[in-house]
């Protein structure tokens, strides 16, 4: 049995103390007295990693030991963010090591906020990621993330002169949340020929040979769960040049240059991540970044299945295997050419493990984000893999002619291979195809890909193959992290802090809603939060901003499907509205604080002109003594995931009015809420079941409903549609240049007005702004408005991700917690 000090933290301040002064003086060869806030970041980190490391040795002993079921989740993305103020909480001694630190001179959030952000991730998919690997080790669940080890992560976002300017971000100076692992290696082949065999048997078999090598090296990342030993691994992979592919002869014959390359060439692979969301480009690099992942990761996943010595169709009662949408759809291939030409199995007893093994998991329905290659690429890139998808498609295709012989078209309709000129993979019906479960993220989600990208596919497979998983989010970072406060609130009504392990537990709120002191507390909080933003806001930005304003926030990537351009039009039209008012008018107006974030993809242009309109709207607001503190409007740079603890806590109302359809789920949707923020949204994604959960009466829904979507598009493209009159307004202002260059926003406004308005921006218009007014008008009613907000995340405790991996754990991947 293991003692609950084995696994936690500190016994109390003083066993912190000595561990990050020994640290201080061993690791870091530095004196105490000239500590400064870096030296005590990086001792208290290699402190708690000492505990850590623990946690986690004798998780994986045990796992090994029970030789258990593990779950594989295959991401190329996690968005993991800081970790050593999870670590503290998680081993519960954050207040040990407050304590620990404050003696020695410093403030936890300063020693704290040294941590520079994991940023391996662009947005939703890889948090999600993050959020579930912090689930799974809180349930005890055997499980391994599989990521890359980019050298950069996402970019930092600088704004200069309204412009986004991006940055690299090179975060690996000091990272002692790793582990080199530089004895587990796997060679990755790349390019050759393959050429036909006979085994000793007499039996056919290909020979893939020649191409190049790059080996792939582990990093792992302890994964700790909150109250619980349980500390899963993360396994990183990072590029470089195999050792017999660093030339020698060209080193030693003076050739340095040449050989250095091979070498940088090698390492590229790990290089950087790709900074597209939702919008997939097709660039070799990419796939080679797949290919050598989920190379390296099924090796390794095979190599310790094989130490059982179990027979091969015992895999996937040992191993399951979850693909974070298509980037790793390879990995099907890959399980099938090791059985059958590693391993010898026969075709068809190899293609049973490997669609018993693997689910697959869609984030998105926007056709630019559907992943697709070039057959010539994957031919040139990996000949064998293109063989092996031929045969799989051809088997498909066969099944499916035998099953619907009248149906000429759905053949078509149906091949891995689309024959368009270049043929190209499709990888999500390969993932379909492969997979034994297919499941998107929200309900609405759900049943738009069973009913659109992959309607021919559920007539094939049956429904009982696709299911929904709503996603969810970890309370630990999402609440009691960022909110400790509330946390604190919550736990001294809900009987400690059990809520952090079972979020239903926050219904027991609703019996404190008329509870006088428990509101007031509830305010002050809130109310600190935004004065904590507020103070952001001045020493980056310097605009003073009123905490007591109404704070509206819209944080997530910039992407024309998110209407950002929604968000920025309206706030005009309140300007505009604002400006038109009498002294008198304006004063019975409710002041808000409009504040935006997000980074835009570095070639996504109109992206990037949309935050260039919100800085610019924001440089003439911000300075209109007409308007005072009635409207501000702030763009906040480089937004990240400790931006994002610091941001969701002071929200008053967030936007999440994607054009219906479009939003696969959200999730920040769900920590606005967590946090006792209310929503302003359209009926898309997960803002559904959040209506559902926490009731209509505590949100604020508008716009059109993606069931007719489709028609208003249609109408748009053959019929008339007049421009709603309060945005032709709004065009009117930008394009008499109240906000600057007129001619930097005709893209902007000629997707509305010229081109068909795909994201029905005028359409959801008017509803927009009235639905605003609606809040000013429930805002001011600050009694019923906190009423509403204790409700809501009284009644959001589904939204929890441990409720969503017990789904995955019972539905998909059939695994059961170990008992620690
Ligand atoms: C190929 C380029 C590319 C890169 C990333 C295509 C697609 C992606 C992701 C799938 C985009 C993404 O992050 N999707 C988001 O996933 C979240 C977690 O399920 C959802 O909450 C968001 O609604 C969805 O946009």
């Amino acid at each position: 049995a293991w003692t609950k000090h084995e696994f936690s933290g500190f016994q109390n301040k003083e066993e912190f103390e000595r561990e990050v002064v020994r640290h201080v003086e061993t690791t870091l060869a530095r004196s105490i007295y000239n500590c400064d806030e870096s030296a005590a970041y990086s001792a208290s980190s290699l402190a708690f990693r000492d505990r850590l490391v623990q946690g986690w040795n004798k998780t994986q002993q045990r796992q090994t030991f029970t030789d258990s079921k593990r779950i594989y989740y295959l991401s190329l993305e996690f968005l993991m963010g800081r970790a050593l103020d999870n670590a503290m909480l998680n081993l519960g001694a954050k207040e040990v090591a407050k304590e620990g630190l404050a003696e020695l001179g410093f403030r936890i959030e300063d020693i704290v906020g040294q941590e520079h952000d994991a940023a391996l991730g662009n947005g939703g998919l890889g948090r999600l990621a993050a959020c579930f690997l912090d689930s799974m080790a809180t349930l005890n669940y055997p499980a391994w993330g599989y990521g890359l080890r980019y050298r950069y992560g996402i970019f930092k976002q600088e704004i200069i002169d309204g412009y986004q300017v991006e940055v690299p971000d090179y975060w690996l100076d000091f990272n002692p949340w790793e582990f080199p692992r530089h004895d587990v290696t796997v060679d990755i082949q790349f390019y050759g020929q393959v050429r036909k065999s006979q085994d000793e048997n007499g039996k056919t078999v290909a020979i893939w040979e020649g191409g190049e090598t790059v080996t792939a090296v582990a990093y792992d990342v302890p994964t700790p769960g909150y109250d619980t030993p349980s500390t899963n691994n993360l396994r990183l992979w990072s590029s470089k040049a195999a050792s017999g592919e660093f030339d020698f002869q060209k080193f030693n014959s003076g050739d340095y240059e040449s050989s250095v390359a091979d070498q940088q060439r090698a390492e590229t692979i790990s290089a950087v991540l790709y900074p597209n969301d939702n919008l997939d480009r097709g660039k070799e690099l990419r796939i080679k970044q797949q290919y050598f992942w989920v190379a390296a990761s099924l090796y390794d996943i095979v190599r310790r299945f094989k130490k059982s010595k179990r027979s091969w169709n015992e895999f996937p009662d040992q191993v399951a295997i979850q693909l974070n949408d298509t980037h790793p759809t390879l990995a099907i291939v890959e399980l099938q050419r090791i059985l059958i030409d590693v391993e010898g199995l026969e075709w068809d007893e190899a293609w049973n493990i490997v669609t018993s093994t693997f689910g697959y998991t869609n984030h998105t329905v926007l056709p630019e984000a559907l992943e697709k290659w070039p057959v010539g690429l994957i031919q040139h890139l990996l000949p064998r893999h293109l063989q092996i998808i031929y045969d799989i498609n051809l088997f498909f295709l066969q099944s499916v002619e035998k099953r619907f012989p009248e149906d000429r078209d759905i053949l078509r309709r149906v091949s891995i291979i689309e024959e368009s000129q270049p043929k190209m993979v499709r990888m999500a019906y390969l993932a379909v195809v492969g997979s034994h479960k297919v499941n998107g993220v929200a309900e609405l989600h759900s049943d738009l890909i069973q009913t659109t990208i992959f309607k021919d596919f559920v007539t094939i497979f049956g429904e009982d193959k696709f299911t929904n998983v709503t996603n969810g989010i970890t309370p630990r970072r999402w609440l009691h992290q960022a909110n400790p406060r509330l946390s604190e609130l919550i736990a001294s009504k809900t009987g400690g802090y059990e809520f952090l392990k079972d979020l239903t537990l926050l219904n027991k709120l609703e019996l404190f809603v008329d509870d006088k002191t428990f509101r007031k507390e509830w305010a002050e909080i809130k109310f600190a939060n935004k004065v904590r933003l507020a103070k952001y806001i001045k020493s980056t930005l310097n605009v003073n901003v009123n905490p007591a304003a109404l704070f509206d926030v819209q944080v997530k990537r910039i992407h024309e499907y998110k209407r950002q351009q929604l968000n920025i039009f309206g706030v005009i039209h309140r300007y505009l509205t604002l400006k038109a008012m009498s002294p008198e008018e304006r004063k019975k107006q409710q002041p808000r604080v409009s504040i935006f974030g997000g980074k835009a993809a570095p070639g996504y242009w109109m992206a990037k002109q949309i935050i260039h309109l919100i800085n610019n709207v924001g440089g003439v607001v911000n300075q209109d003594p007409d308007i005072g503190d009635l409207l501000k409007v702030i763009f906040l740079e480089d937004y990240n995931v400790s931006k994002a603890e610091m941001i969701i806590p002071a929200s008053d109302l967030s936007e999440h009015i994607s054009t219906a359809g479009t939003e696969a789920s959200g999730t920040s949707n769900m920590k606005f809420v967590l946090n006792g923020g209310l929503i302003i949204g359209t009926c898309d994604g997960a803002n559904i079941e959040i209506t559902r959960e926490i009731g209509q009466e505590n949100i604020f829904l508008f716009g059109t409903l993606s069931e007719d979507v489709e028609d208003l598009r249609h109408m748009h493209t053959y019929g008339e549609h007049p421009i709603d009159p309060n945005l032709a307004k709004v065009f009117d202002a930008i394009q008499g240049g109240m906000f600057g260059e007129p001619n930097d926003f005709n893209a902007m406004i000629s997707a509305v007005r010229d081109h068909g308005d795909y994201y029905l921006v005028s359409d959801d218009f008017q509803s927009y702004i009235d639905t605003h007014k609606m809040v000013d008008t429930e805002y001011q009613n600050q009694e019923e408005w906190i009423s509403k907000c204790i409700r809501s995340v009284a009644r959001m405790g589904f939204f929890s991700s441990d409720r969503c991996i017990n789904e995955y754990a019972e539905g998909i991947w059939n695994i059961e917690p170990l008992a620690v």
